[in-house]
């Protein structure tokens, strides 16, 4: 049973007004709300527990350590994982993907060689290539996406050659909600003997995520996408991969033993670990995926699927309403243009009746030359949100809509 107002009551910021207005929030991409249950066990651990992880043979120490060490267990037991030592803690997606394109592209590329990433994706998995590219004079292949906003999966295939040496790509698109065929892009990439690098930022949060039945050989997502805290976030990769990639930074903690002629590094996952870890974050995160995983992350997506379907079914009955990213497989986020109403002004009014929504281009400009809009409105759901939410988005926009 999904009770959702039990639910909301976890989240004290949904109590909040804005304006005169009850607070409803749909920018749940950009970041989400977070209950009691993670804040608690974070100030818990600064009030009863905190001392450095891995390092002292103290009292606090090793609980601070226990507790650090089973915030990977929890990860590893979320996205399934086979162990430990391939679950990397990060500051957050972004970090791991420029962990991948550092060390990968380090051990594995050179000048010519190419990867293939996708035309939706978020500049954290744009940059961090075109970076490389720059160093090593590789080069990027982008797969289109359709009037729909679907991955071209034909070009897909097209796109490989002998230089591909590693696919990344979004599972789920921040603006247009597409989720897209990782499986199969996996098992594509796999037949030309070429890993595959999965951004989940925008999947984690929505639905149950298997990376060994996916057969996916790095995965990353970030904590405070999923209710958990900001500054933290997980790489997963295949210890077959990790084993022969040379370290992200030096530091602390990375080393096995350290003398002026020469340095040998610690085991995974430790090796990518340089530096004092933010271990409150890493048990936050922890709390936050025990929360969900509580909820049932199949229900989870029942009641977003059922939101996202409402909001695509009203939105539509708006005049001038222009719906971007009509996938079948629609996760969500909605995005859309009103008329020739520019995103921000549709944003900043929306704002004033209490509904935060995201405006512009989404850290996607690539996307959004291809569908032609200099940005959209974006309404992303979470787990708390409702259909009589929806229905307040909705009424504001028809305001909106008649004020121009
Ligand atoms: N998208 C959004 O409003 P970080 O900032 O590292 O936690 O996540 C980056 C990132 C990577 N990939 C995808 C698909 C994302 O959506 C994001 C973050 C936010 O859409 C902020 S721009």
């Amino acid at each position: 049973m999904y009770d959702i107002q039990k639910i909301r009551a976890d989240f004290p910021i949904l109590g909040r007004e804005v304006y005169g207005k009850p607070l409803v929030y749909f920018d749940n991409g950009a970041t989400t709300q977070k209950p009691r249950c993670v804040v608690e066990a974070m100030s818990e651990e600064y009030y009863n527990v905190n001392a450095n992880v891995h390092r002292g043979v103290h009292f606090l120490s090793t609980q601070a350590t226990e507790l650090h060490e089973g915030a990977r267990e929890t990860v590893r037991r979320f996205i399934n994982a086979r162990s430990t030592a391939e679950i990397i803690f990060t500051r957050g997606t972004t970090e791991s993907i420029n962990l991948v394109a550092s060390c990968f592209g380090e051990a594995f590329m050179s000048e010519g060689d190419e990867v293939i990433v996708s035309e939706m994706e978020h500049h954290s998995n744009i940059v961090p290539w075109q970076l490389l590219a720059e160093r090593k004079g590789i080069r990027l292949r982008v797969i289109p996406v359709t009037d729909a906003g679907e991955l071209d999966m034909d070009a897909l295939e097209r796109l490989f050659s002998e230089r591909t040496k590693i696919v990344s790509v979004t599972h789920v698109s921040n603006v247009l909600g597409t989720v897209n065929p990782v499986r199969r892009i996996i098992e594509t990439a796999h037949a030309h003997n070429v890993p595959v690098m999965i951004d989940g930022a925008q999947s984690t949060p929505h639905f149950a995520v298997d990376v060994q039945e996916l057969d996916a050989d790095f995965y990353a997502f970030s904590g405070h996408k999923i209710y958990g805290p900001t500054g933290i976030g997980v790489l997963y990769g295949k210890e077959q991969w990790l084993d022969r990639m040379p370290p992200y930074m030096g530091g602390g903690e990375m080393i096995q033993s350290v003398s002026f002629e020469s340095t040998t590094f610690n085991e995974l996952p430790f090796k990518f670990e340089a530096g004092t870890p933010d271990y409150i974050a890493a048990t936050g995160l922890a709390r936050a995926l025990d929360y969900v995983t509580a909820l049932g992350m199949d229900q989870i997506f029942a009641h977003e699927q059922q939101l996202t379907r409402y909001a695509m079914e009203q939105l539509q009955t708006i005049d001038g309403m222009r719906i971007i990213g009509t996938a079948t497989e629609h996760d969500a986020v909605v995005s859309f243009m009103l008329g020739d109403v520019h995103p921000l002004d549709v944003g900043t009014l929306l704002d004033r009746l209490g509904i935060a929504v995201r405006t512009g281009h989404h850290c996607a400009e690539p996307l959004m030359r291809s569908f032609g809009v200099p940005g959209t409105v974006r309404a992303s759901f979470g787990l708390y949100n409702t259909t009589e939410e929806i229905d307040i988005l909705v009424k504001g926009l028809r305001r909106v809509s008649q004020m121009f």
